[in-house]
């Protein structure tokens, strides 16, 4: 995960240095500073296959190839949920500040995943391969409570 790690602190970096034009002229002391002070805070709770990572950064955040990501708010913003392909999640409500919390989604994998409206089996809403959605829409937002865990 350490790589993982350095990609999101570089992608915040770019983005801050990207969003405060003033900084490009700063010298190399205050580019340290804003290296160490980086907003991009990624844990992960290792449990089998419902492995996931949380992802707490400002502005927009990466979804690496090969995982699936929730995010919290639209347009990839707010706090990443993200699960590298083949892991899935039963019940939302066992991740503190994810059930019933997703607005959009990055599904960067192979895999046909879906986010289901209840731990229980019931509605599903399909993320295909290779696509994503910056707002889950009116009638699935804030409302998901499992991955893929009754079937897509
Ligand atoms: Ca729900």
């Amino acid at each position: 995960m350490r790589a993982f790690k350095i990609v999101l602190a570089v992608a915040a970096l770019a983005f801050t240095m990207g969003a405060m034009p003033g900084t490009a002229s700063a010298d190399e002391s205050s580019l340290t500073e804003a290296t160490m002070s980086s907003p991009a805070s990624t844990t992960c709770h290792e449990s089998g296959l419902t492995r996931y990572c949380k992802t707490v950064q400002s502005g927009q955040i990466p979804c690496s190839g090969g995982w699936i990501c929730l995010f919290t708010d639209a347009d990839y913003r707010g706090v990443m949920f993200s699960w590298p392909a083949g892991n899935h999640h039963p019940n939302f409500a066992r991740i503190p500040g994810l059930n019933d919390a997703a607005t959009s989604w990055v599904n960067n994998t192979s895999i046909l995943y879906c986010i289901n409206w209840d731990a229980a089996p019931g509605l599903n809403n399909d993320m295909p391969p290779m696509t994503k959605g910056g707002y889950l829409g009116d009638v699935w937002n804030d409302q998901a409570s499992a991955l893929s865990s009754s079937g897509c």
